[in-house]
């Protein structure tokens, strides 16, 4: 039991790492814990209770909303409305932010941004899927509503983020600006118990995922660091691996892992790419760069982009060092 650290103890023990240390963002990351226990509950029985496949409508992103979305939506709003730390919520599965109206909300100084369910049409074939979060310090004046601002903030202003992977094991991964952390779940115990302390991700690494049926219409830099990866060259590990699972949660925690890159670029279907900048791109910039890689939009650093909507997708290049740098330079050289 000594070796044993729970994510509580840890979140406590690493409280006095934040900056004006206070206990409001441990409980904070608290709620997200529980929520995160009661949706890893719902999924592992998902092929047993009526609680797959979709209701039958869709969200503002024009993506048929399965149920399971919309139930991982709901218990995470209601677990962060719970506590006394947040003054409100955007969601992808929320048309607009939602500001909590109870004054101890009101009086909340942290707001949260999340895809509550990324990968969920993956659920129906048993394939990962995952939470994502990212919380911003409000910038309008506690005591009031929530307002758009405190949610349009570029991403260099989180003060954590994290993901929850419901895969084989289900594991929660965060930062709070101090190295990136794993928990692996237990559920004879009910605790999400220290597995992964300071996640590295190698400088390098020989995997690449991306949706390669979109080939036709992605930009030329694209398609000329494709053809680099599949090129034959033994001395420098080409070809590498293919690895695209069509979750994000998944093909980036084995790429932190593993050493690799996650690519969506602009595509016929999404000219901005597909990826949300606020609810998936951000957390998941701000993870890797804890963790020593890269996070770009193919021109600039993803955490350094201004908001500018709620919904707003980007190209999204993230993981291993060499490679996102490898992809800047064929995207530089034909000037896209
Ligand atoms: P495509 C899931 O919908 C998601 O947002 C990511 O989790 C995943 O990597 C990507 O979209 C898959 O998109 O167009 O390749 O099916």
């Amino acid at each position: 039991m000594t070796d044993i650290r729970t994510l509580g103890e840890f979140i406590v023990e690493k409280q006095n790492d934040f900056p004006h240390a206070s206990g409001e963002l441990s409980s904070l990351l608290g709620s997200i814990k529980l929520a995160a226990k009661i949706v890893n509950r719902e999924i592992n029985k998902a092929g047993l209770a009526d609680i797959t496949g979709s209701v039958g409508k869709e969200n503002v992103q024009g993506e048929e909303q399965q149920k399971l979305d919309l139930y991982a939506n709901d218990k995470f709003k209601a677990a962060l409305e719970a506590r006394d730390q947040v003054c409100g919520i955007a969601s992808e599965e929320e048309d607009q932010a939602v500001s909590f109206n109870r004054q101890v909300n009101r009086d909340a100084k942290y707001v949260v941004l999340m895809d509550p369910l990324d990968g969920s049409s993956n659920i129906d074939v048993n394939v990962s899927v995952g939470t994502i979060f990212s919380i911003y310090r409000r910038i309008s004046p506690v005591g009031s509503p929530a307002t758009d601002a405190d949610f349009l903030q570029p991403g260099h202003l989180q003060v954590a983020a994290g993901y929850v992977i419901y895969g084989s094991s289900t594991m929660l991964v965060y930062t709070t600006g101090n190295g990136v952390h794993g928990f692996t779940y237990d559920p004879s115990l009910g605790v999400f118990c220290l597995s992964h302390e300071n996640m590295q991700i190698p400088e390098d690494g020989h995997i690449y995922s991306i949706n390669e049926g979109n080939y036709i219409r992605f930009p030329l830099g694209i398609k000329k660091y494709l053809k680099y990866c599949q090129e034959c060259v033994p001395q420098d590990n080409r070809p590498y691996t293919s690895r695209y699972i069509g979750s994000l949660v998944a093909d980036f925690h084995r790429n932190l892992l593993k050493g690799g890159i996650y690519l969506y670029p602009s595509t016929a279907t999404y000219p901005n790419g597909k990826l949300r900048l606020l609810y998936e791109c951000n957390p998941m910039a701000l993870l890797i760069e804890q963790a020593g890689g890269r996070a770009t939009d193919g021109q600039q650093r993803i955490l350094d982009l201004i908001p500018t909507e709620l919904h707003q997708r980007v190209p999204f290049f993230v993981g291993s060092t060499n490679m996102v740098n490898k992809v800047e330079a064929f995207l530089h050289e034909s000037d896209e």
